[in-house]
């Protein structure tokens, strides 16, 4: 499932529009603010770090046929032996900005990650093409979403907090291929990432995932496309959040809509709109380095400068 962002985004508005349309339209509440829900959020999460912890002793002394998968387990009351999460997490934070009725507010929001198993290979980016099995659960352990098999996913369709977690595990070695035409990876990532609403679904409801709710995935990453270019017009994706923010689905230099959905510049050919596709106002040598005209020299690059 992992709900397509700019799904989420149109939703929202779609929301924003009914409360102020007083013609009668669907009853839905405004969002709470952003800052609100990040502290109940993130006391619900010190709990769940603090009573529940993984079979970290397998990950350890794995035997030969452990399946490398994590299990998140609630710790016996008076136990004292076992490590919680709390004490295994890292902690990452990353800007959120959120319209909650009375404008935007910018608020940090902190993820917390494990790596369980080191990947044989590199790391993506939250802007990269990934190949992972997941799966999802709220707080109380119920399962929302998860795959068996190895899927595609383009990280920034998918939710914020998630696609930072996939950021920090790496990949795995080869793809092996048999005769018969199954295939397995060697050495995949395996980790898991905790993280509050603001990184995850936030107001928007989800089958089975009520709305504020702080949410669990464990991931298992099995390779990724370095420096994926999703609208293949020779900028990477990660290069395409113009305002540097960490997140993609809220550069739209054009402002342009395509098929319901913003055409934000990580998934537009030609970001300025002005008939010149982006690849074609831009310059990239042998090496690969991307250099960005400014013809008329107005301090905005051609391929973000409708006029030139
Ligand atoms: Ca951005
Ligand atoms: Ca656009
Ligand atoms: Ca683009
Ligand atoms: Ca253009």
């Amino acid at each position: 499932m992992i709900m397509n962002r700019i799904v989420a985004l149109l939703a929202l508005v779609v929301v924003l529009y009914s409360c102020n349309n007083d013609d009668g339209g669907a009853n839905v509440e405004p969002p709470l603010p952003l800052s609100e829900v990040l502290v109940d959020d993130e006391a619900k999460i010190q709990e769940y770090l603090k009573t529940h912890y993984y079979n970290y002793t397998e990950f350890e002394s794995p035997a030969e046929d452990f399946d490398y998968k994590i299990e998140l387990k609630v710790i016996p009351e008076g136990n004292t032996e076992i490590v919680p999460l709390s004490e295994q997490v890292t902690s990452e934070t990353v800007k959120v900005t959120g319209n909650t009725g009375d404008g935007d507010e910018d608020v940090s929001h902190t993820y917390y990650y494990l790596i369980a198993k080191e990947g044989a290979g590199g790391s993506p980016t939250y802007a990269d093409s990934t190949f992972v099995k997941y799966e999802g659960t709220l707080l109380n352990g119920d399962r929302f979403d998860g795959t068996d098999n190895y899927i595609w996913q383009y990280l920034p369709n998918t939710i914020r907090g998630y696609a930072q977690g996939f950021s920090q595990l790496q990949a795995g070695g080869e793809v092996v291929v048999e005769d018969n035409g199954t295939y397995s990876i060697t050495d995949p990532g395996v980790g898991m990432v905790v993280m509050p609403s603001g990184l995850g679904y936030f107001n928007n409801l989800q089958g089975g995932i009520p709305a504020y709710s702080p949410l669990v995935f464990t991931l298992e990453l099995g390779v990724f496309v370095k420096d994926t270019d999703y609208d293949n017009d020779g900028i990477p994706s990660i290069l395409e959040d113009v305002n540097e923010d960490g997140n993609l689905n809220n550069d739209n230099t054009d402002g342009d809509v395509s098929n319901n959905s913003f055409l934000y510049n990580h998934r537009d050919s030609d970001d300025d709109n002005d008939g010149i596709l982006t690849r074609d106002e831009i310059e990239i040598d042998e090496n690969g380095v991307i250099t960005y005209p400014d013809t008329d020299g107005d301090g905005v690059v051609d391929y973000l400068d409708s006029d030139s």
